[in-house]
């Protein structure tokens, strides 16, 4: 019998590597680490209550190592594949974005952990997205986009022999696992040559340089890497001291008292030397490092507000500095409720509930019409809210286009099609309301019953 090391392990060591890598290949990413490593340090030495709090809810663990990356790639061949390479660390799609709406010809899902002990563990994601060549008008340029697509393999015979070997024995052994992190590492390696000559990279570009980046390459190169801070204004603001060009505007909700959802920025891709078949030397701009403040989850009800008051917020921050721009945020998300206890009265966001010490020495309760808010406030139980591990489309849409160069965000008129895309996968897309309302609700259901009372429904 061969031992298996467990699949977390596994996206454990494979997150690293990939860390490794990148900050190898991008230099100013590792600048990026230690900015926010800086940062995050100064947070919790300012607010020790906050550290206290990270700590007894295992979110000081995982701080360190958490960070999610981004790939693009060209083929449902290619999705399907990196399904069963995600499938060996245990990350499985969660979530559908579109994001032709804004203008990016590509859906996407990321793939993730699931469970709470993997998530503490290490939560690491990979946005991923497929390129939507229907959308490409001209016919011509769409079969010979897809007739390089076709003729590429974006994965190791090495990583294919260790992904049917993990379906066939439920797992890899440490030996094998090893192997698996070496050969999957070499699908999101950046290629200095490009597969077509100029002539192609420039009309595949002109068509949209995000087609010209999945289509040109021998594989879907890892575009950024991701930390988690606990500051993200403060980051923003240091990052050009530190010799790093951030994007204009931090993406998402504003800065609140409870965080919610999730704010992203980053540093602008760089300009890196190309070459092209035939010899010719030109330049590709794709990778770029960003940052990200993770919050409360939201409820479809939360989100729904959430939606509101960005699309609000927008029609008056066009064109606005980041300073301008968080201030009219500010304004407009002061409809959003900001005290924890009034995210849950009305609803809006999910929460994880704990018996606490005093709950567990009052034993049963009498009654059994108890609000959830009285047991809290007598300290039988506490609420802490559950981090929002997903993305958010019109923030990953900014990401995209400041990436991209140029605003570019002219709508597609294709929209979602999530069962072309699932059909692509090669599986459905695991929704993720469903696995925060699914935590929420055992976690209450455990802590009710441990004080006498049945569930409430
Ligand atoms: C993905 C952009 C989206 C995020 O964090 O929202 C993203 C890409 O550029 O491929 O990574
Ligand atoms: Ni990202």
């Amino acid at each position: 019998m061969t031992t298996l090391v467990s699949h977390h392990e596994i996206r454990d060591r494979f997150s690293k590597a990939m860390s490794a890598m990148y900050q190898d290949e991008v230099p100013q990413y590792e600048t990026l680490l230690d900015l926010v490593a800086e940062v995050n340090r100064e947070t919790l030495e300012r607010d020790p209550e906050l550290a206290e709090r990270l700590a007894t809810h295992d979110e000081l663990n995982r701080l360190g190592v958490e960070r999610h990356g981004a790939i693009r790639v060209g083929s449902a061949e290619e999705l399907a594949m990196l399904r069963r390479l995600f499938a060996v660390m245990g990350m499985v799609p969660v979530g559908y974005y579109d994001l032709s709406e804004a203008g990016v010809p590509v859906h996407s899902t990321a793939f993730r952990p699931i469970d709470d002990e993997a998530l503490a563990r290490n939560p690491f994601r990979v946005f991923t997205s497929l390129l939507r060549l229907e959308l490409i008008e001209s016919p011509e340029l769409r079969e010979r986009a897809a007739g390089i697509l076709a003729a590429r393999d974006i994965f190791t015979s090495g990583a294919r022999e260790l992904i049917a070997l993990n379906e066939t024995q439920g797992g890899l052994s440490d030996e094998q696992a090893e192997r698996f992190v070496k050969e999957a590492l070499e699908t999101f390696r950046w290629h200095r040559d490009a597969t077509v000559d100029l002539d192609t990279y420039e009309a595949l570009h002109a068509e949209h340089r995000l087609i010209a980046d999945v289509v040109c390459f021998r594989g879907p190169h890892i575009n950024h890497l991701t930390p988690r801070t606990l500051d993200i204004d403060e980051v923003q603001r240091r990052m050009p001291a530190a010799g790093m060009n951030p994007k204009e505007v931090i993406e998402g909700p504003p800065r609140r008292a409870c965080p919610i959802l999730l704010r992203q920025t980053s540093f602008k891709a760089l300009e890196e030397p190309i070459r092209f078949a035939g010899d010719r030397q030109g330049t590709h701009t794709a990778r770029f490092g960003e940052i990200e403040q993770r919050g409360v989850a939201l409820t479809a009800k939360g989100r729904a507000l959430y939606d509101r008051l960005l699309g609000e917020s927008r029609r008056r921050t066009a064109g606005l500095t980041n300073e301008a721009h968080q201030r009219v945020l500010a304004e407009v998300f002061a409809d959003f409720p900001d005290t924890e206890a009034e995210l849950r009265r009305q609803g809006l966001a999910f929460f994880e509930y704990r018996t606490t010490e005093a709950g567990r020495e009052a034993g049963a309760i009498a009654e059994t019409e108890v609000e959830v808010e009285r047991l809290i406030e007598q300290g039988l139980i506490t609420a802490r809210p559950i981090t929002y591990e997903d993305f958010l489309p019109v923030s990953a849409a900014g990401i995209f286009q400041s990436n991209l160069g140029g605003d570019g965000s002219e709508a597609y008129a294709g929209h979602a099609n999530r069962e072309a895309f699932e059909e692509a996968l090669g599986a459905p897309v695991t929704d993720e309301l469903t696995l925060y309302a699914e935590r929420e609700r055992s976690s209450l259901d455990a802590a009710l019953t441990s004080l006498g009372i049945p569930p409430v429904r």
